[in-house]
């Protein structure tokens, strides 16, 4: 089963979208095994967005993501991480289709609201950067056969 970490971004809490933000992956079928509200330390924004740090909008990003609590989700499911990545839309929000996160809520790059991991050894290698192992739950859902089938 893959894993994605999503975060409800701080613009996506200050504006009152985190309950939307999170009922869209849940509607889609993902199964949510961690969650936890949190001001994120700027060691951790640094680790985590390691790969853009040769960026010049790194400084800037790390002082978006760490302005102002965030909400992480670790959410498990087949195919979890391209389904969320199309749930969410594309990195500009005004290219994002309608019917996306991005699309639906916000206009710029640097205030697109949620973040997903981008690739299969990505979510787990994020889930476990943000999660400690006890703070991750393995239960079985009562809707899971009507949305996993049964290999
Ligand atoms: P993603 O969030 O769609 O995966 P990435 O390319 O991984 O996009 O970039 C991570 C985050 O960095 C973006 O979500 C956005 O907040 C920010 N970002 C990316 N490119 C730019 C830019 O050119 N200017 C400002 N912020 C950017
Ligand atoms: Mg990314």
């Amino acid at each position: 089963m893959e894993r994605t970490l999503i975060i409800v971004k701080p613009d996506g809490v200050q504006r009152g979208l985190t309950g939307e933000i999170i009922r869209r992956f849940e509607a889609r079928g993902l199964r949510i095994i961690g969650m936890k509200f949190m001001q994120v330390p700027e060691a951790l924004a640094k680790k985590h967005y390691a790969i853009h740090k040769d960026k010049p909008f790194f400084d800037g990003l790390v002082k978006y993501i760490t302005s102002s609590p965030v909400v992480v989700i670790a959410f498990e499911g087949t195919n979890a991480v391209q389904a969320a990545r199309n749930t969410i839309g594309s990195t500009k929000p005004h290219e994002s289709p309608a019917g996306t996160i991005r699309g639906d809520f916000a206009l710029e790059i640097g205030r697109n609201l949620v973040h997903g991991s981008d690739g299969v050894e990505n979510g787990e290698n994020e889930v476990a950067l943000w999660f400690d192992a006890a703070e991750l739950v393995s239960w079985p859902r009562n809707t899971d056969p009507w949305i996993f089938e049964e290999r």
